[in-house]
């Protein structure tokens, strides 16, 4: 859910009130801490977690990585966010990461996470992030877990209906939450002409087999609707894609009379495979406009931007069986297809039933031509005609579901606060446990793959109040861990996350673990600045450009006297750390620069750029504590008048 989605905080309150009378009151803080099954959460000293859980830090910007099921937190990644920690966003190296076609946007707002899969089944080669601001994605590499290259989305704006997966990784999907004039939204048009200027658009992010380099290969232009979620098929389904949309009344202000006047939004239904084909075919037009693609080198550690100027545009209007849209009741969130891709779930966060519809009968309500009209000049599907069945009062406010893979779903409620197990052949209800508080989305190891890992689900709540200590008017977000493995849930930990969590995946520790690099080799860095051994450090003067390439080894800098350096000059620490064990980088920062520090792996280089405001004798140190005599790790940088 997004924070400024007043409109449904509006909602919630009323129904708040209206339901107390259908659901009994949740049980205090207090009483469900002594549920808690804390020594199934507990992993000795020593020991690993089963999982990792990789979770998104959503205003932070950033992913997490957390073990699973002992809630601990072993790193942070950057991603759309400067991250001074480890100079992530302030280097040379990584900075053209995070440009834009509106210049350099060192922040974003990341809500999903899609981890790649082969034949439906995680793989463990890249985790997926989205930015909901100035709408990119990024992939992150799940060996390094190093954030390695970032796509900007044209004619897309709140980036929210992204990055969803096809079961082969063969497209990444990135949905526009606003739609916008075309033309990157950049034209100059009353806001009141939404109806007639306003478009969204999905684009189809093609992912390479081999390196997982990510390029748009077409975008498709829709009517000016809201795209939310969104999941692939799977098995039977899987050249479909399903996204779910609000306002379908294209209201230009969401003001609830205007934006949720209507009983059923629409769940959208897209034959990908069918559009690419389309598009090979040369049916799309290429339309001007400008978008980054960075993307880092794997020899020099350096990221480098382009700019694209064209995307290829293809319109469902003009091609008929591509583009289905499917009533579904007011305002969907969560679209979510099960492990058999036979079900498709979709969450109307405002109303009384969850509705699931059948692929098959989408397949023949197509083919019977079962429509109920059209909107926009895209057929709708008749509700009765593809609908499997409702889950009937399962409780109020639902977003999210997920599997496990044993014919179970588990949806998330906002408003009734709790997690709801239900059958999805026969749609019945079969457990439920109150979450604390206001669960936003959930998460199944393997929730979203053709073969859930299940054993746990994990609860990613929006209201924390009174579950930890008090730290000011702030408090820490919450995640909540559940076992799963029996038939009813049970409450096994509460472990605090970084940022606001929306989603996660989490995939054994057993397939990552044997994938994650431990150094760089020395020998295979190509970095134009590097210094392999020093012998090879130098101070290089090109104009007023000062390049000091510098080594790092416990426990010394060469150079660590550096004198020559006049105002006026620009000046770049190019530090290689000549480390080749595991676990040993070093750091670098220079009084009062304006700017961050760097932390050098093993084997690699990372640049610190540097403008003396002023004359004197710089200190410059490691810092990060990386042997006995880290704290002699130190030096000096002159700076002399012009
Ligand atoms: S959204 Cu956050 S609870 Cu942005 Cu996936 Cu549903
Ligand atoms: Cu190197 Cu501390």
């Amino acid at each position: 859910m997004s924070h400024s989605s007043t409109k449904f905080l509006i909602n919630t309150a009323l129904v708040v009130a209206a339901a107390s009378t259908m659901y009994s009151c949740k049980p205090k803080s207090a009483e469900a801490a002594a549920t808690g099954d804390a020594a199934k959460a507990y992993v000795a000293p020593g020991k690993y977690d089963e999982f990792y859980n990789i979770v998104s830090g959503g205003f932070n910007g950033q992913m997490s990585i957390y073990g699973l099921p002992s809630g601990r937190l072993f790193r942070i990644i950057p991603v759309f966010s400067q991250f001074p920690e480890n100079g992530y966003g302030f280097s040379e190296e990584t900075k053209p990461l995070l440009n834009t076609s509106h210049g350099f946007v060192p922040w974003d707002d990341l809500h999903h996470i899609a981890l790649s899969t082969t034949d439906g089944q995680h793989d463990g080669r890249w985790a997926f992030g989205n930015a909901n601001n100035t709408p990119r994605i990024a992939r992150i590499n799940l060996s390094t877990f190093r954030t390695e290259e970032i796509i900007e989305i044209p004619n897309s704006a709140g980036n929210h209906s992204s990055p969803f997966i096809t079961e082969n990784t063969e497209y990444v999907v990135a949905g526009t939450r606003f739609s916008v004039p075309m033309d990157n939204g950049n034209t100059d048009v009353p806001i009141n002409t939404y109806k007639d200027n306003f478009k969204g658009t999905v684009s189809f992010i093609g992912i390479d087999k081999n390196t997982g380099h990510m390029n748009i290969d077409f975008q498709l232009l829709l009517p000016g609707i809201n795209f939310d979620l969104a999941r692939a098929g799977k098995g039977k389904s899987k050249d479909w894609f399903f996204f779910s949309c609000y306002n379908s009344e294209k209201a230009n202000t969401l003001l609830e009379v205007n934006a949720s006047a209507k009983d059923k939004d629409f769940i959208m239904a897209v034959n990908w495979k069918k559009a690419q084909e389309y598009a090979r075919a040369g049916k799309g037009k290429k339309v001007p406009v400008k978008y980054a693609h960075n993307v880092l080198d794997e020899k020099t550690h350096t990221a480098t931007s382009e700019f694209v100027n064209e995307v290829l545009m293809l319109d469902p209007k003009e091609l008929q069986d591509v583009v289905y849209f499917m009533p579904c009741p007011k305002s969907p969130h969560g679209c979510d297809t099960d492990p058999s891709g036979e079900y498709i779930v979709g969450s109307g966060k405002l109303a009384a039933v969850i509705p699931v519809f059948s692929f098959d009968k989408i397949q023949k309500a197509i083919a019977d031509k079962n429509y109920d009209g059209t909107y926009d000049g895209i057929p709708v599907l008749k509700y009765d005609a593809v609908l499997h069945g409702e889950v009937q009062k399962p409780g109020l406010g639902p977003l999210h579901t997920e599997f496990d893979g044993k014919g179970n779903a588990y949806t998330s409620f906002f408003v009734s606060s709790e997690i709801v197990k239900w059958d999805i052949k026969s749609l019945k209800v079969l457990d439920r446990v109150p979450t604390y508080y206001s669960i936003g989305h959930l998460s199944i190891p393997g929730g979203p793959t053709k073969k859930p890992w299940g054993k746990y689900v994990v609860a990613y709540n929006k209201i924390t109040k009174d579950r930890y200590l008090p730290t000011g008017p702030e408090l820490t977000q919450s995640a909540q861990l559940f076992d799963i493995s029996g038939d009813k849930m049970k409450l096994v930990l509460d472990f605090p996350t970084t940022g606001e969590p929306h989603y996660a995946e989490s995939i054994p520790a057993e397939i990552l673990m044997k994938k994650s690099q431990k150094i760089y080799k020395i020998e295979d860095n190509q970095h134009p600045y590097v210094a392999k051994g020093e012998s090879q450090a130098s101070v290089e003067r090109k104009g007023n450009e000062v390049h000091v390439k510098m080594t790092a080894i416990r426990s010394h800098f060469t150079p660590d006297n550096i004198e020559g350096i006049k105002m006026g000059d620009v000046v770049y620490f190019h530090l290689t750390n000549q480390e080749q064990d595991w676990d040993v980088p070093h750091g670098f920062a220079v009084k009062g620069a304006n700017n961050a520090e760097i932390l050098v792996m093993p084997g690699e280089t990372q640049t610190l750029k540097w403008v003396p405001d002023r004359t004197g004798v710089f200190p410059i140190y490691c810092t990060d504590f990386c042997s006995a005599l880290h704290q002699e790790m130190q030096g000096y940088v002159r700076v002399s008048p012009a």
